[in-house]
């Protein structure tokens, strides 16, 4: 007898475990729709099917429920079914019998399709406060493994091109990226922080393997609560040396996301399409590029947004129109940003030579929203003297670091992708909780 359902075909006899999605008696017998990893399964149940407890004694269809652990066996038959969550829309299985391993405990299992609840703020809270069940609807699974999918690729896309996975500390003695967003926490009577990010970590792993990624969570202390700010998030980090500018690292992000939109686009059609995200994101052979002087410019000019000129960063309605405006002329959904001010870059960003008030670094925008920082880093350990002492930092607190480049450094540079953000972005959610399966705000810690 077959056990895998991905391999089934008309025919088939099967046995097939999995939790009951969803219990319908009808006149003449009824559905069972058994719930897999890989999405649901329709099964048809007639008056030759038999029902059995856990003790192994004799039950009826209407002593089932939801969230029922079961195992079903019987014939594979073709079908051609409607509910855009079933994973193989051209199968449906015959029930010869169903065993009941485990029940629930209620019987007011928690309505994890959540579709009743009012306005998107309440159906939001209802989901992530019953998360830990709410989790096993199909459209949050599919959310998840897209996520999965994408965090996989990236990995392979690496190693295949020589980089080595590092995992570095989340517990640190100062925080990576300045400002005011960090964690302090109590560490045996001695203030230390949750990491920013693995900037520190990831630079001194290019010292030691040239090319390095991590895929980590990440802590920010955001007091906020937007639809795109995490207070804990997955982090994909990369960082490569003996590059010969912030373009190498540009160009291998862009190839980086080309694999990605590949490697979804095929092993992530069922889910993609439940979600109704089958315009996946395009991107041209060449990403467009221009200094953030050129986007306040551009967006002023073509009168698409108000007069940013001069201005240190992005407004947020600017990062959407010039999103737009690649879309239209280039056919991007992708965009990079260089040439930050350093004065509200991190410290570790290489000034530009030709203009040092600039800096030569990137944000890449995806479909109007920031999902990547990176650039060039300094890498003599003058410089970061120099530019630590500039901004009134005590080089002393980060002397483990310093010492990294007092030993030699290649020349190196790289860039961190937010795993939700991108993951929204993908599959057009507009808010980036959806795609954490826990996520962390400033009223959440649990579940
Ligand atoms: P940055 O601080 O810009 O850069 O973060 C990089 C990317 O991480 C994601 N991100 C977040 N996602 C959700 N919630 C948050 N609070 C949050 N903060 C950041 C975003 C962002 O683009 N060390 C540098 C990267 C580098 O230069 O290599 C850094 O951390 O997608």
């Amino acid at each position: 007898m077959l056990q895998n359902i991905n391999n089934a075909k008309p025919g088939d006899l099967i046995e097939v475990s999995g939790m009951v999605h969803n219990v319908r008696v009808t006149k003449w017998g009824g559905f069972i729709i058994l719930r897999k990893s890989c999405g649901l399964l329709q099964t048809v149940v007639g008056d030759q099917s038999k029902f059995f407890n856990e003790q192994g004694e004799q039950i009826t269809m209407s002593d089932l429920c939801r969230e029922m652990a079961v195992t079903i066996t019987g014939k594979v038959n073709e079908a051609n079914i409607k509910d855009p969550a079933a994973f193989n829309k051209t199968i449906e299985v015959a029930v010869d019998k169903v065993e009941v391993l485990s029940r629930p405990t209620t019987a007011e299992v928690v309505d994890m399709n959540a579709l009743k609840f009012g306005d998107e703020e309440t159906l939001l809270r209802y989901k992530f406060d019953n998360r830990q069940v709410t989790l096993r609807n199909p459209r949050d699974m599919a959310i998840l493994k897209v996520q999965s999918t994408i965090a996989k690729a990236f990995a392979d896309f690496l190693t295949e091109n020589g980089f080595t996975q590092i995992f570095t500390p989340k517990i640190v003695s100062e925080g990576a990226e300045g400002g005011a967003n960090v964690f302090r926490m109590d560490y045996f009577g001695k203030q230390v922080y949750l990491a920013q990010s693995p900037q520190f970590y990831k630079q001194i792993g290019v010292g030691v393997y040239e090319r390095v990624f991590e895929v980590a969570p990440a802590y920010r202390a955001e007091k906020h609560a937007t639809s795109r700010h995490l207070n804990e998030y997955i982090s994909l980090d990369v960082e490569m040396g003996f590059i010969k500018g912030q373009e190498d690292v540009m160009n291998l992000e862009t190839e980086l996301l080309r694999f990605i939109i590949e490697r979804v686009s095929t092993v992530c059609k069922h889910e993609v399409e439940l979600l109704g995200a089958t315009n996946l994101p395009v991107i041209p052979a060449s990403v467009p590029t221009w200094k953030l002087s050129e986007v306040h410019e551009i967006l002023f000019n073509e009168h698409l947004t108000e007069d940013h000129r001069g201005e240190d960063d992005l407004a947020p309605e600017e990062e959407r129109a010039i999103c737009k405006y690649a879309l239209d002329k280039f056919g991007s959904d992708f965009v990079f940003v260089t040439h930050f001010p350093s004065e509200h870059r991190a410290f570790y960003a290489m000034d530009d030579p030709q203009d040092p008030s600039l800096t030569l670094s990137f944000d890449l925008l995806m479909r109007g929203l920031e999902i990547t920082s990176g650039g060039q880093r300094m890498h003599s350990e003058e410089a970061y003297r120099e530019k630590m002492l500039r901004r009134g930092m005590n080089p002393d607190l980060f002397k483990f670091y310093l010492d990294t480049f007092k030993n030699g450094m290649p020349p190196h540079g790289g860039f961190a992708i937010g795993l939700e953000r991108i993951t929204a972005c993908f599959l057009n959610i507009a808010n980036v909780k959806e795609a954490s399966m826990f996520p962390r705000d400033i009223n959440r810690v649990a579940p």
